[in-house]
């Protein structure tokens, strides 16, 4: 497709999107017991290279509650930027270790806006933790692309409103094994019959407790 044809596209996507212009992809992640996965993050990245640039600033928050990072898991897309409120009645402190963000946030009371937010511009994995509460844990999953989502408690994930085109679709989870096979290609978004991508991963069973002690909540993955 054109470069012309793809904006044209993209272009109606966003001013008709119940016109069917634009598709939404559905994904069921399963381990290889069967049992539905959470927390796994599904991309979809036009196999043509051609990524339109967002127009406005992309931001999105990560939390924190009863000594614990809400959500667990936040994907977000190269460029966004990072707001941690805290809904606790304690202070907390945010930092990273990680190669694709590395920061830290010193110690802040609770509320919203006292914290420095964090803009993430490079693609990768980012570890959060907190350095009062070992247990607090959190990962930031810094994507290329602007279609993604995040499975639910059932598995599953829909990313809304593609563009029509080839794409690589790809599965990622915090506790995935290298061997799990993470990707598929080319898949026609447009096309019926592609419109439902799942996946079988292997994942390594959570042996950290990651709540607050007393708390609850939890299960077999995080
Ligand atoms: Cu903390």
């Amino acid at each position: 497709m054109t470069t012309f044809a793809t904006y044209v596209i993209t272009l109606l996507c966003l001013l008709l999107p119940t016109m069917g212009y634009c598709y939404d992809l559905v994904s069921e992640v399963k381990d290889g017991e069967g049992a539905l996965v959470e927390n796994a993050v599904i991309t979809a990245t036009p196999l043509s290279g051609e990524i339109k640039k967002p127009e406005k600033n992309l931001t999105a928050e990560i939390d924190q509650i009863d000594k614990t990072f809400v959500d667990f898991v936040t994907p977000i897309m190269v460029g966004t930027t990072l707001v941690f409120p805290n809904s606790d009645k304690i202070r907390h402190q945010v930092y990273s270790f990680s190669e694709a963000k590395k920061f830290e946030i010193p110690l802040y009371p609770p509320g919203q806006g006292r914290a420095t937010p964090v803009t993430f511009d490079k693609p990768g994995v980012v570890v959060l933790g907190c350095n009062i509460h070992d247990w607090m844990k959190a990962y930031v999953y810094v994507v290329e692309t602007p279609f993604f989502a995040k499975t639910g408690k059932n598995g599953k994930a829909t990313i809304k409103d593609i563009p029509p085109g080839q794409y690589k679709i790809e599965v990622w989870h915090p506790y995935i094994k290298k061997s799990s096979a993470t990707v598929k290609q080319p898949v026609n978004i447009g096309k019926e019959s592609d419109m439902k991508v799942d996946f079988v991963i292997d994942v390594k069973k959570a042996l950290t407790v990651r709540r607050a002690p007393g708390s609850i909540g939890g299960g077999v993955y995080p």
